[in-house]
């Protein structure tokens, strides 16, 4: 398979600028940038793919930039719904510094920053040198300006896809880089980008965009909560990553393993056919997450996310740490309690019966675990003898719901 079919298969192609990009990508040799504004101070699993992406073309022979936008993230790339907050000056520039580390410690790109050719770039003679090249009613046609024309769109926003069309023009010529990658989002402003390079220079230049990735209702991957999911371990543990691609959806699983893998099209199809014949086994979306935890954090921190996977399947928390039973239950009530509480007390104190009478017909069931004792006698007294770090308990009602206990 060449690198373009490879890339199709995988389903990274969605639109294409140019003459004959089929050929420009397997011919190798090319100097290629996608960007990303420092909005956040961590990369997502949305981001995810398109860096995976600048590595396959990478593995193809070609030059990698990574361009942060120290510029144009203190403007905003325009939102199809309503205008971004501006973020300050500092915040930026600490994000750019967490984004720079990231991105050069997990794939060692070449980075850029637009603020170094922008920064000095005067009102008069941006009017004068680049304005002219920009058509008003080109602008406005633009998909993601035509969506915002009902909502409203101010000229800071407005202007954004100009800044990025002279990062095109301005890595054209300095760097020689002749192709644009991003989402599918961005093809406005990568097309501005050619449009500009053709009207100035009079060459040709080429971009493709990929299809933004989603869960199988259409909402962008690892958005669903509002919380993203990071690429920076502090941020979403090993742990937290790979739950959250082990929960991955069976319609959608085998797109992630294109996306998201380097496992070669034979190993996918051959894991997929195994996955079918036995899909409670997960065998598809374990791979998935084992690869892509692997290839963020390591083969350590892997193995150690299956082993907290199979402890909470298992009921099996004792061997787990203060800060790993906060990561496995990430989510899960908890509560404070002094030390030497009785069992009932605690039960209906915290919320996890609802009277006393409940809280004995637990107990008396033999539905309460304290750190993996089961707990059936009601005058039982919980001490810090008995917790995880002297501090901890996990206290499971019935087969899955959990209460995580400090003690004070
Ligand atoms: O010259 C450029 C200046 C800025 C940018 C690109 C080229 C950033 C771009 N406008 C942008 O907003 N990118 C998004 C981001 O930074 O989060 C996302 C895209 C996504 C994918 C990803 O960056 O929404 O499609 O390209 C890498």
């Amino acid at each position: 398979m060449t690198l373009y079919e490879d890339l199709k298969w995988r389903g990274l192609i969605k639109d294409e600028a140019g003459e004959n990009l089929e050929k420009i990508i397997n011919e190798g040799g090319r100097t290629f940038y996608l960007g990303t504004d420092p909005s956040a101070d961590s990369l997502h699993i949305g981001h995810l793919s398109s860096f995976l992406t600048a590595k396959r073309l990478e593995m193809g022979g070609h030059h990698p930039i990574i361009l942060i936008g120290g510029a144009t993230g203190l403007i905003g790339d325009p939102r199809p719904t309503t205008e971004r907050a501006m973020i300050s000056k500092e915040a930026v520039q600490h994000n750019y510094d967490c984004l720079y580390k990231q991105i050069s410690d997990l794939f060692g790109y070449e980075i850029v920053n637009n603020y170094d050719w922008s920064k000095d770039i005067n009102f008069i003679d941006y009017l004068r040198d680049y304005g002219k090249f920009f058509n008003v009613n080109y602008m406005l046609d633009k998909d993601i300006i035509r969506r915002r024309l009902d909502t409203g769109i101010t000229y800071t926003e407005f202007s954004y896809m100009i800044m990025q069309a002279l990062d095109f023009l301005w890595l054209f010529e300095h760097k020689n880089c002749t192709l644009q990658a991003a989402g599918s989002d961005q093809w406005g402003n990568i097309t501005a980008g050619i449009d500009l390079i053709r009207k100035k220079t009079g060459k040709e230049a080429y971009g493709f965009t990929m299809p933004l990735v989603t869960d199988k209702n259409g909402n962008k991957i690892g958005k669903s909560e509002g919380n993203a999911i990071w690429l920076d371990k502090d941020k979403t543990s090993s742990y937290e990553m790979y739950q959250f691609l082990l929960n991955a959806e069976d319609e959608m699983v085998e797109h992630y393993l294109k996306v998201y893998t380097f496992l070669t099209k034979e190993e996918i199809e051959d894991i997929i056919q195994k996955h079918k014949e036995k899909p409670e086994l997960r065998l598809a979306q374990k791979t998935l997450a084992k690869e892509v935890v692997t290839f963020l954090h390591g083969e350590d921190e892997t193995l150690r996310a299956i082993e907290m996977s199979t402890a909470l399947f298992s009921g099996k928390v004792k061997s787990l740490s203060k800060k790993e039973i906060e990561d496995v239950f990430k989510g899960v009530p908890t509560f404070e309690t002094e030390d030497n509480v009785n069992i009932i007390d605690l039960l209906v104190g915290n919320n996890i019966a609802s009277s006393k009478r409940e809280a004995r017909e637990f107990v008396n069931a033999g539905s309460i675990t304290i750190n993996e004792e089961k707990i059936t006698d009601e005058n039982y007294v919980i001490t810090k003898e008995t917790a995880i770090d002297s501090e901890i308990l996990v206290v499971r009602r019935g087969k899955k719901k959990y209460f995580i206990g400090n003690i004070k």
